[in-house]
């Protein structure tokens, strides 16, 4: 009974460590200096991206436009947004205040 009680605990634990390792999986996009850092970044389907604001003071957004979707949230420094891209494709974004300027573009491939 002991012996089931400490393997089970060792899972418990296992588990929890492969948890906090698959959320640290996100490839990580920075905004700084209003730019997406990198701007063209092409990531394996099934990938989540984090796009992290790394401004003292500016906020951005990010919006996927040309897919005909709303403009996000604006993010504050230190604010983190997150998607996972299931579909082979091209993908262009845009920061809503600075789309003269700040576009990135995600390619996700096989
Ligand atoms: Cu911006």
């Amino acid at each position: 009974m002991q012996r089931l009680t400490s393997w089970s605990l060792s899972l418990i634990l296992l588990f929890s460590l492969a948890n906090a390792c698959a959320a640290d999986e996100a490839v990580v996009i920075e905004m700084s200096a209003f730019k997406f850092i990198p701007e063209d970044l092409t990531i394996k389907r099934g990938t989540t991206v984090r796009w992290v604001n790394k401004e003292k003071r500016q906020f951005h957004s990010i919006w996927f436009r040309e897919a005909g979707e709303e403009p996000g949230e604006y993010l504050f420094p230190e604010d983190t947004y997150e998607r996972k891209f299931d579909t082979v494709g091209v993908f262009p974004y845009v920061c809503q205040p600075h789309m003269d300027h700040m576009r990135g573009v995600i390619r996700v491939v096989e």
